[in-house]
């Protein structure tokens, strides 16, 4: 197939998973375009099969927002003609979706008529779409789209409670690469970070309120008052300098790294003992998947989709959102040097499960059951 998609190219879930996917759709044969304002952070590698389109956005003296949804689907419009796409794959519902309405109602009137598919990661659901202000261009969009697809069981049900969406929502969840994806032997980061054999926690995020990275800090800080252990923190984001000054509060800065927007994230986790997501919403937490994938149990919250994930008491534990003592009750238990290695072990066989070659097909299937329909 020929494959166009449309994603935010910066760092965040929904991004990642477009880039992946098209990596693996590439390497299953498939021609993939990118359609996007940047150069995807994951679109780091050469492929023959893989096609980079930017989206060019003209700015005037008139716009205080340059109008981004026009550009893409213009260029969406331009992209399916010259390249005779067969399909456009759209991640994240806002603008994305309506930019695809608006790209298809054009194609149209040229004789051509194009399928979409749009994928639901989260918080264009369950934050930002849910918004009045956004709501029926939302609704509108996703039941225009000719298929749709929900990354957990949670966010398919959340998009029926919310909006009017009359469209059979396929639930496909997010994956891993685990040839990328493994523990690796990274001994000597680790002799540096800890070098008297403290424990490593770990929390990966854009650092946005909905992470509640304040937790993350309040658990440290009283596991490391049991445990002796180290905070690496991967991602960057608004809460950031709040998050300094917490730690300059609770006088942790010593034990807390802030490791910047690192790209080879796997090299950090496939250290560490224990990865931390204390999330207040969440689809399907891919951060926890990659850390369960390098061997690293989870400690979360049960919101969204996280259940589907991390089953508790075996890939790690999930507890009410906000209840840091429970965390903290939670993390002290898998850290004890009796029980380490079984969640370890669980978290590698839970992620083994969402291995890219077992989801992938089930995108192929929604491309394949949508065009058979046109
Ligand atoms: O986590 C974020 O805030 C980024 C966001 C995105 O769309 O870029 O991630 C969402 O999509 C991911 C991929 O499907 C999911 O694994 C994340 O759970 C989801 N984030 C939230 O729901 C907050």
């Amino acid at each position: 197939m020929n494959i166009g998609v449309v994603c935010y190219p910066t760092f965040g879930g929904s991004g990642v998973v477009a880039t992946e996917l098209g990596n693996a759709l590439a390497i299953r044969g498939h021609k993939v375009h990118f359609i996007t304002y940047s150069q995807p952070v994951r679109l780091d590698f050469f492929s023959a099969n893989v096609f980079y389109h930017e989206v060019n956005i003209p700015s005037y003296p008139l716009f205080q927002h340059a109008p981004y949804e026009l550009a893409l689907a213009s260029k969406m419009v331009d992209i399916v003609q010259f390249e005779k796409l067969d399909i456009l794959h759209v991640h994240y519902a806002i603008p994305h979706a309506s930019a695809a309405f608006m790209a298809k109602q054009i194609l149209k009137t040229k004789g051509i008529n194009i399928p979409v598919v749009t994928t639901l990661h989260g918080t264009d659901i369950t934050l930002v779409g849910k918004d009045s202000s956004y709501e029926p261009v939302v609704t509108f969009s996703i039941n225009q789209s000719d298929g749709v697809t929900a990354v957990s069981n949670d966010l398919r049900e959340e998009t029926y409670k919310y909006f009017a969406v009359e469209k059979e929502i396929v639930v496909i969840p997010n994956f891993v690469n685990l040839e990328r994806f493994q523990k690796q032997h990274k001994e000597h980061f680790r002799a540096a970070i800890a070098p008297f054999g403290e424990k490593l926690l770990v929390h990966t995020s854009n650092f946005r309120g909905v992470k509640r990275v304040q937790d993350v800090l309040k658990i440290f800080d009283k596991v490391r008052r049991k445990i002796p252990s180290k905070l690496l923190l991967v991602g960057d984001g608004p809460e950031r300098q709040k998050m300094e000054k917490l730690c300059r509060t609770l006088k942790i800065c010593g034990d807390v790294r802030f490791l910047g927007k690192l790209d080879a994230v796997e090299e950090v986790l496939s250290v560490c003992d224990l990865f931390l997501m204390p999330s207040e919403k969440e689809s399907f937490g891919l951060a926890a998947l990659e850390a369960m994938a390098c061997e690293v149990p989870v400690i979360s919250t049960n919101a969204g989709g996280i259940p589907e994930l991390n089953l508790d008491g075996i890939t790690g534990f999930v507890s009410n959102i906000g209840d840091v003592d429970d965390m903290v009750k939670n993390a002290l238990y898998i850290l004890e040097d009796a029980n380490l290695p079984q969640f370890r072990a669980n978290a590698l066989a839970r992620a083994r499960e969402f291995e890219v070659d077992k989801i992938v097909p089930r995108y192929e299937e929604v491309y394949q059951k949508v065009i058979n329909e046109q």
